[in-house]
């Protein structure tokens, strides 16, 4: 009687470890494959022409905010935005890149450009009032 209790205790502790062993793999695979998930996402975007030691990032203004909202360049790199204003009535026009202390306001129409130097982390920019923003990452 008292082996074959035992035997039953074995057999609950082995099947408890290899649930553990079971969920410690599985949950380290998910966090493997988010990961990578993550990592084809970051490609420079189609809006950044990127050049051998200068990239282009634009940016269109017009009525109701900014596209894209958020764009992926290349880090290290000098980078000159290009503010491309559409038919842009609205507070869009009222241009803030907190983070450079840059404060301009764009036309109806045209582009304006802005030295962004040699961003390593995001940058944003907004209106004046916060409604409309995008952001650039640097990766
Ligand atoms: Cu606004």
């Amino acid at each position: 009687m008292n082996n074959e209790k035992t035997n039953i205790y074995i057999g609950i502790a082995l099947i408890i470890s290899f649930l553990l062993i079971f969920f410690a793999v599985s949950s380290r695979n998910d966090s493997k494959s988010n990961t990578r998930d993550v990592n084809e996402k970051k490609e420079i975007s189609e809006n950044v022409l990127l050049e051998e030691e200068l990239q282009t990032v634009t940016i269109t203004s017009r009525a109701g905010g900014y596209t894209p909202k958020i764009t992926y360049a290349k880090s290290s790199v000098h980078t000159i935005l290009e503010m491309n204003s559409v038919n842009s009535y609205g507070c869009e026009r009222a241009f803030r890149i907190p983070s450079l202390n840059i404060s301009k306001e764009l036309p109806n129409n045209g582009t304006t450009t802005f030295d962004l130097g040699t961003p390593e982390e995001s940058i944003t920019g907004t209106c004046s009032m916060g409604m409309y923003v995008f952001t650039i990452k640097f990766i």
